[in-house]
C-alpha cells in the first residue's frame, strides 16, 4: 500500500500542487482504558497522507494539560514506531495527561534517530542537547513544518492509580520455599517481602507491619527501602512475661541492628501471625501479606534458662543416644542447670531434597540476624555435631555470637570419623572457633597409620596449675572409629586439653585437642565430648568439665 502511494506521489510531483498534510489517529489498548486506565497504557497510532506517505511521528506526553498550547511549545520525541507502552510518571491518584501525536510525511528530508527531541517553536529544530532552547549543535528542520500534521491527534488521559502488590521472596537456600520464619522459633524471627507497583515500584512509599492484628490498629511503619525486619524480645522482657510480650522491630544485620519500633502482643508458647501491607504515593494499599504463608504455622517458644543446646547431629543413627547422653547423663546431673532449665534446638531435622538446612534454621538470608539473635537469647550455647557439621550455619553465626558484647559463651564439640575425608575444605572452623589452623592430616601413630582407637585420659593443660580443667576419660567401648586432626590455637587462646603423649610420635607428643580463647568466651573440642565418661575419673569427667566451663563463663558457680 505504501509503495503504490509512493509511486503515485512521483507521478504527480511535477504538477507543483501544494503538499497536503498527513492526518494522525490513535487509540489505546484496551479500549476501555481511557475511563478507568492504569498508568501503564499501550498506545497505538497511525497516519495517513493523501498525496504521499507517512515517514514518522512526533509524540508528546504532558501531565496536567488539557489542550495543546498555541503556539505549540511542547517537547516532542521522534519515532518511526506506531505503538508504545507508555509508562506515565504517575505521582497522584488522578492525574491528567495530554498525548499529542503528529504524523510527518515524505516531504520531510532529514533522517532523525529514534527518540530525537523535537521542538516546533519558535521554529522547528532538533534539540540535541535537550535544554529546550535552540543553541549549540541543535539542528534546524526547515522542511518539518510543511510535512507535519498541523492538527495532530490529541487525547486527554485521566489516569487512575493502581494499588501496589506484595510478594513473598524465596529462601536463598532453596528457591522453592519462601523466606519466612521456621515453624517453631524462640522470641526472634525475620521476615522479608517484595513490593511491586504497576505504576512504578518507586511509587511505593512505605510498608506497615502488624502483629496478630490484621486491622493494623497500631502498626509499625517502615520506609519503602526496608523489605526485611526482625522481631526480637530481650530476655529481660520475656523472662517476666507469661502469655504475651512486646517485640522490638529491628532492621539491618548483626552487628549493625537498629531498633526502629515495637509491636505489642507477641504470644508466648503459642502461634503468631505477622501482617505486612504496602502503601503507594497515592495512599493506596496492597493486599495484606501474611506470615506464616498459607498452610503453615509459626509457633513462638518462650526461652528458658541460660543454656541453649544446639544439636547438629544426625549421623550414624545414634543421635538419640547422643542426645540422651548430654541431656540425661550430663545436664540432668548439674543441679544449677536443672533448677534453671535450658533449651534445646535440633538444626538438622526436616531437611528436604532441595533444602539442606534443617527446618529449624531460618532462610539463608535470615541466619544473620535471626539465628544469631536467637543464640544471643542465651548466656551459653553448647553446640555438638556429628562428623558433618552445619559449617555454613556456624560460620554465619558463631563468631559474632561469642565476640560481641551482647553475645555469650560457646562450647563447640565436633568429631572426625574419616581419616581421608575432606573434613574442612573451606577452612571454616577457624572462622568461628579460636584456632589458627585445623590440620589437613589426621593424627598418626609410629607406624604411620591414622589413629582411630583411643583410650585412657585426655590430660588438662598444666601450664596454668591454678586453672586446671578436669581430666576426661575415654569411654573405652565406643572410643574407636574416629580420628583427631591436630589444631593450632590462635594467638589469644590457650590449650586446655592434650592427648597423652606415649602413643604418638614426637611431633604429636603433646597433641592439643581443646582450646579456649583468652577472654573465656569460647571452647572448641576436636573430640566429641560424648566419647568421654560423664562421671569418671574421680574429680573429672564431662559433668565436671561443664561445671568448670560454666564457672569460667561466670554463668553458674
Ligand atoms: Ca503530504
Ligand atoms: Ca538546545
Ligand atoms: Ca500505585
Amino acid at each position: 500500500m505504501m509503495f503504490s502511494l509512493s509511486s503515485c506521489v512521483k507521478r504527480h510531483s511535477t504538477q507543483l500542487l501544494p503538499n497536503q498534510s498527513p492526518r494522525t489517529y490513535f487509540w489505546i489498548i484496551p479500549d476501555t482504558g481511557i475511563a478507568t486506565g492504569i498508568s501503564k497504557q499501550v498506545l497505538r497510532w497511525w497516519g495517513e497522507d493523501p498525496d504521499g506517505f507517512v515517514t514518522g511521528y512526533i509524540v508528546a506526553i504532558v501531565p496536567n494539560l488539557t489542550t495543546i498550547p498555541n503556539p505549540d511549545t511542547l517537547q516532542y520525541f521522534y519515532t518511526k514506531k506506531t505503538d508504545s507502552l507508555i509508562n506515565f510518571p504517575l505521582r497522584q491518584v488522578h492525574q491528567i495527561f495530554l498525548v499529542s501525536i503528529r504524523s510527518i510525511d515524505n516531504t520531510f528530508d532529514v533522517i532523525l534517530p529514534e527518540g530525537a527531541l523535537i521542538k516546533l517553536y519558535p521554529h522547528c529544530y532538533w534539540d540535541k542537547n535537550n535544554n529546550n532552547i535552540f543553541d549549540a549543535d541543535d539542528i534546524e528542520l526547515p522542511t518539518l513544518m510543511s510535512a507535519l500534521d498541523l492538527k495532530g491527534a490529541k487525547q486527554k488521559f485521566p489516569i487512575k492509580n493502581s494499588p501496589p502488590t506484595l510478594l513473598y521472596v524465596p529462601d536463598e537456600a532453596d528457591p522453592m520455599v519462601y523466606a519466612e520464619p521456621p515453624k517453631v522459633t524462640f522470641t526472634v524471627a525475620s521476615f522479608s517481602w517484595k513490593g511491586k507497583d504497576i505504576d512504578d515500584d518507586e511509587t511505593i512509599v512505605s510498608y506497615r507491619i502488624s502483629l496478630n492484628d490484621s486491622a493494623f490498629t497500631s502498626p509499625v511503619t517502615v520506609s519503602s527501602s526496608i523489605t526485611t525486619i526482625t522481631l526480637a524480645v530481650p530476655r529481660s522482657r520475656s523472662d517476666g512475661a507469661t502469655t504475651v510480650v512486646d517485640a522490638d522491630v529491628l532492621i539491618g544485620t548483626s552487628p549493625n541492628l537498629i531498633t526502629i519500633g515495637r509491636l505489642s502482643g507477641l504470644r508466648l508458647n503459642d502461634t503468631n501471625k505477622l501482617y505486612v501491607q504496602a502503601i503507594d504515593i497515592a495512599g493506596d494499599r496492597s493486599e495484606i501479606l501474611r506470615f506464616p504463608s498459607k498452610n503453615r504455622t509459626w509457633y513462638v517458644k518462650k526461652p528458658k534458662g541460660k543454656l541453649l543446646v544446639v544439636a547438629d547431629y544426625i549421623g550414624g543413627g545414634d543421635s538419640a543416644a547422643v542426645k540422651r547422653y548430654y541431656i540425661d547423663s550430663v545436664f540432668a546431673k548439674i543441679p544449677a542447670l536443672q533448677a534453671d532449665g535450658f533449651d534445646y534446638i535440633n538444626i538438622r531435622i526436616d531437611t528436604t531434597s532441595t533444602r539442606s538446612l534443617g527446618g529449624m534454621v531460618p532462610a539463608l538470608q535470615h541466619i544473620n540476624p535471626a539465628f544469631i539473635k536467637t543464640l544471643k537469647l542465651y548466656n551459653c550455647v553448647f553446640w555438638y555435631t556429628d562428623a558433618i557439621p552445619s559449617l555454613p550455619v556456624a560460620q554465619y553465626s558463631l563468631y559474632d555470637y561469642w565476640n560481641s558484647d551482647d553475645g555469650g559463651h560457646l562450647i563447640f564439640t565436633t568429631k572426625f570419623t574419616d581419616p581421608f575425608d575432606n573434613h574442612d575444605p573451606a577452612k571454616a572452623f577457624r572462622d568461628f572457633v579460636p584456632i589458627d589452623t585445623l590440620s589437613d592430616v589426621a593424627l598418626k601413630d609410629f607406624s604411620g597409620s591414622v589413629v582411630t582407637r583411643f583410650s585412657g585420659y585426655v590430660a588438662a593443660d598444666s601450664s596454668e596449675n591454678t586453672d586446671l580443667y578436669p581430666p576426661l576419660l575415654f569411654k573405652q567401648r565406643i572410643a574407636t572409629g574416629f580420628c583427631v586432626y591436630p589444631i593450632v590455637k590462635n594467638i589469644s587462646a590457650r590449650y586446655i586439653y592434650y592427648l597423652p603423649s606415649s602413643n604418638y610420635p614426637q611431633e604429636y607428643s603433646t597433641t592439643p585437642v581443646a582450646v579456649m580463647d583468652e577472654k573465656k568466651r569460647a571452647i572448641f573440642i576436636t573430640i566429641a565430648l560424648e566419647r568421654f565418661s560423664a562421671t569418671y575419673p574421680t574429680g573429672g569427667g564431662v559433668i565436671e568439665f561443664f561445671k568448670k566451663a560454666f564457672r569460667d563463663f561466670d554463668i553458674y558457680q
